[in-house]
C-alpha cells in the first residue's frame, strides 16, 4: 500500500441522546451530547486534482474515489464518504484530490452514530485542508444530506449536531424547528451515564426508520385537513389528534402521540437536570422507553429486558434504548457506587436470556468535532 499523506487529524465523536428520540424529524426537541469516544481522520492533500485515497482500518481496505465521477457503491461505509463529496462539490470547486486513513473507536451499529461522526469528520477536514470557507451549521446540514442522498435513511439532525456543536460536560437542549440551542451543565454527581450495547442490530432497522418518518407526517397530513394549521408537528396537539384519531387509525395515532409526549418529557428533564430532580429526569427516561416500545414500537427484546433489568436496581434512576433502535445501546443513569456491580449482573443476565455477550461503556459529554494535530 502507498504511503498516505497527513497534513491533519481530526476527531469526530459518538453522541448520546439523554431524551428526546424520534422527536428531531418531527420539529421537536432533543437533548444531545457529543462523547469521549471518536473516530480519527487522518487527511492530506496528496496533490491530484481528483484523486481520493481512502483508507479504513476497521474495514481493512483502500478505496479511491474520483471526484469528478461520484457515484454510489455497494460498500455500504463507503456512501457515507460518497455522500459527503457529492455534497461538498456541489457547494464549491476548490476540492482537489486527498488521502485520509479512518481509525473509528466507536463501536458500529450500536446508537451512538458512528456514521454521522465520520460524516461530519469528513466535511470537517476538509473544508480545513481545502480552505473551503464552510460554517458548523454548513457542516451539519451537509452531512446530513450526505445520509439521506446517499445512504438512503431519512434521518434528523440530531446525530450531526451533536457530534460537531458538543462541548465538554454539557449537553444540548436543541429546537429541531428553529435550530436554537442551549448548552446545559450535567452536573450528576455520583451518578454516570453508562451505555450498555446489546450488541444486536435488527435488520428491520433501516426501512423502518423511514416508515416511522412517513406514519408522522401522515398523521400532521390528516390534522391538517382539520385544522387550519401550518405544516409542523409544533402547532399539533392532543386535542387535535383525539379528534382525528379513528380517522389515523391507532398506528398513526401512537406514533403521533408518542412525539408530542416526548416534546413535553424533554422540556421536564431538562427542568429537572437543572433542579437537580434526579428521580423524576430517571422517571422521564423509563416513561421515554414505554413510549419507544410501546407507541413508536422501535424497541426490541434485547433493549426491553435491559431496560426491565435495570428496574430492579433502586441505585439505577433511569434507563432507555438510545437512538433510532431496533438493537444498539440502553443509556442508564447509575450510581457509581454500584456500576460496576450492575455491569457485571446486567452482562450474566443478557448472556443466560440471549446467548449474547453484553459490552458496557461509561460516557461523559465531550467537545464536539476539532482538530488533534495540523502540520505547517
Ligand atoms: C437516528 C437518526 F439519525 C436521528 O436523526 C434521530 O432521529 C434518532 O435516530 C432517533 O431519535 O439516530
Amino acid at each position: 500500500m502507498h504511503q498516505l499523506n497527513t497534513d491533519l487529524v481530526i476527531s469526530s465523536p459518538g453522541r448520546i441522546n439523554l431524551i428526546g428520540e424520534h422527536t428531531d424529524y418531527n420539529d421537536g426537541f432533543v437533548l444531545p451530547a457529543a462523547i469521549d469516544k471518536a473516530i480519527i481522520l487522518k487527511l492530506g492533500k496528496n496533490g491530484t486534482k481528483s484523486d481520493c485515497r481512502i483508507h479504513s482500518q476497521g474495514f481493512g481496505e483502500v478505496v479511491h474515489i474520483d471526484l469528478g465521477n461520484i457515484t454510489k457503491s455497494n460498500n455500504d461505509w463507503e456512501n457515507y464518504i460518497l455522500g459527503v463529496l457529492y455534497e461538498l462539490m456541489l457547494l464549491t470547486d476548490k476540492l482537489r484530490g486527498f488521502d485520509c486513513t479512518i481509525e473509528s473507536h466507536l463501536p458500529i451499529g450500536s446508537g451512538v452514530s458512528s456514521s454521522a461522526a465520520l460524516e461530519c469528520g469528513l466535511a470537517f477536514g476538509l473544508n480545513e485542508l481545502f480552505n473551503l470557507g464552510l460554517h458548523k451549521w454548513d457542516i451539519i446540514q451537509l452531512s446530513q444530506r450526505a445520509e439521506h442522498n446517499y445512504v438512503g435513511t431519512k434521518c434528523g439532525i440530531m446525530d450531526q449536531f451533536a457530534s460537531v456543536m458538543g462541548k465538554d460536560q454539557h449537553v444540548m437542549l436543541l429546537d429541531c424547528k428553529t435550530l436554537d440551542f442551549e448548552y446545559i451543565p450535567i452536573e450528576i454527581e455520583p451518578y454516570r451515564i453508562l451505555l450498555l450495547n446489546t450488541n444486536v442490530k435488527h435488520n428491520l432497522a433501516f426501512g423502518a426508520y423511514n416508515v416511522r418518518r412517513d406514519q408522522c407526517n401522515e398523521g400532521l397530513d390528516i390534522v391538517r385537513e382539520h385544522f387550519q394549521i401550518n405544516r409542523s408537528f409544533r402547532n399539533v396537539t392532543m386535542d387535535m389528534l383525539n379528534a382525528c384519531r379513528s380517522e389515523m387509525g391507532d398506528v398513526v395515532y401512537n406514533r403521533c402521540s408518542y412525539v408530542l409526549q416526548e416534546n413535553e418529557r424533554v422540556l421536564e428533564a431538562v427542568q429537572a437536570l437543572r433542579d437537580r430532580k434526579m428521580n423524576r429526569f430517571g422517571e422521564l427516561l423509563y416513561q421515554t422507553h414505554r413510549g419507544l416500545s410501546e407507541q413508536f414500537e422501535v424497541s426490541c427484546p434485547e433493549l426491553d429486558f435491559l431496560v426491565d433489568f435495570s428496574k430492579e436496581w433502586k441505585e439505577v434512576l433511569g434507563a432507555r434504548m438510545m437512538g433510532g433502535g431496533f438493537g444498539g445501546c440502553t443509556l442508564n443513569i447509575v450510581h457509581r457506587d454500584v456500576a460496576e456491580d450492575f455491569i457485571k449482573e446486567a452482562g450474566k443476565a443478557y448472556k443466560k436470556k440471549f446467548s449474547l455477550e453484553l459490552s458496557a461503556f461509561h460516557t461523559v459529554p465531550s467537545k464536539g468535532t476539532s482538530i488533534m494535530e495540523k502540520n505547517g
